[in-house]
């Protein structure tokens, strides 16, 4: 009886060990593209709670040119256009950006609410707002 037992014993462990080995590299690389989903997962909630909202500057346009957002909100304005433009507000100095090149980018974080007018000081003709609610 004790060789049964012994030998029952034997083959659970080989079992064991068969079980284990086999599963150690399927659960790791399992995990790896869990964790980076989870890396990548907060930085889009973030952009759907509406903290912070892009504005392109291109073909002497602010894209929108009206936008709306919540208090608290940081619009980011980047420029797309080979010609320098600025986020420079009608009235005030909520918005004063420097001349902006191609590829720069200027953000402001709104944390009043109100209607901000802004332009671009070298095209007076490029208008655009926030509004904040
Ligand atoms: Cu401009």
């Amino acid at each position: 009886m004790k060789t049964v037992t012994l030998l029952i014993v034997i083959a659970l462990l080989a079992l064991a060990a068969c079980a284990t080995t086999p599963n150690a590299p399927v659960t790791a690389p399992a995990a790896a593209p869990a964790n980076t989903q989870a890396q990548t997962a907060p930085s889009a909630a973030a952009l759907v709670q509406g903290e912070t909202v892009n504005v392109r500057i291109k073909d002497f346009k602010f894209i929108p040119d009206t936008l709306n957002v919540k208090t608290g909100t940081t619009v980011i304005w980047t420029n797309e256009d080979s010609a320098r433009h600025t986020v420079t507000s009608d009235s005030g100095t909520e918005l004063d950006s420097e001349l902006l090149a191609l590829g720069g980018s200027y953000s402001h974080t709104f944390n009043e609410a109100g209607d901000f007018a802004y332009h671009c000081t070298p095209h007076p003709s490029m208008r655009a707002k926030v509004i904040i609610e």
